[in-house]
């Protein structure tokens, strides 16, 4: 049955893997699926017919049959429980993996989006200056753990693993800020997952429609 993700028609970043069907595609890359990508307009993405699709009129959705998902994480955890490869065979490790999709999700990303936010929306405001470097700190503080956990291994928990690839997919967000370089183990474990084939199959998908 042919997969539907959706995508933007025209990504802010210009197409350089920091919108989230980025994470998408990269599971799908690395679980050998085929998939076909429908381009939406901000404007399409607020329309009943995508709205259908997606509550919250965001990208990225996943359809399947009759089968429709939105959410990174719910689309993530599908791809990589039907697939080898993505989570371990025995019962822990893919419990222990999942555990690190969920936290790449609720405990790392809220910080790094509250930062994004904080630069793009709040810029002109007159706190702004103030404020920054608490959410920058805020970001620290998370980074900081996740690094003394990682140590000097490849991956968080053994092999590579669709907790893994969240984590990354998360945590490259944050390279433009240069707050990811602090951390050197941490930008070498974003390194090491964008050199895998299958990310860099799903970047150059993913900047092909925004380079036409
Ligand atoms: N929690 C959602 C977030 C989805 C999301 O924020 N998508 C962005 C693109 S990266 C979007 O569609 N933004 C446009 C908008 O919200 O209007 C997920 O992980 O799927």
């Amino acid at each position: 049955m042919t997969i539907v993700i959706t995508a933007f028609e025209r990504s802010p970043d210009g197409g350089k893997g920091l919108a989230r069907d980025m994470r998408v595609r990269w599971a799908l890359e690395e679980a050998g699926q085929p998939y076909e990508v429908r381009l939406v307009s901000f404007r399409a993405m607020k329309q009943p017919a995508h709205l259908a699709l997606h509550p919250f009129g965001q990208i990225p959705t996943y359809e399947e049959g009759d089968l429709a998902l939105f959410e990174t994480g719910a689309i993530v955890l599908h791809i990589a429980g039907r697939q080898a490869g993505l989570l371990p065979g025995d019962a822990h490790g893919r419990a222990r993996a999942i555990t690190w999709m969920f936290a790449a999700l609720n405990t790392i990303e809220p910080p790094i989006l509250e930062l994004a936010n904080a630069k793009l929306l709040e810029s002109d405001k007159p706190w702004s200056a103030a404020r920054l470097p608490l959410v920058e700190d805020r970001v620290r503080e998370r980074l900081a753990p996740l690094a003394a956990r990682l140590g000097d291994a490849d991956w968080l928990d053994g092999a590579f693993s669709a907790g893994d690839l969240m984590m990354v997919s998360v945590l490259l967000r944050l390279r433009a800020s240069g707050i990811l370089d602090e951390f050197p183990t941490l930008a070498a474990y974003v390194a090491r997952g964008e050199a895998r084939p299958a990310y860099q199959r799903a970047f150059a998908a993913q900047l092909a429609v925004n380079a036409g």
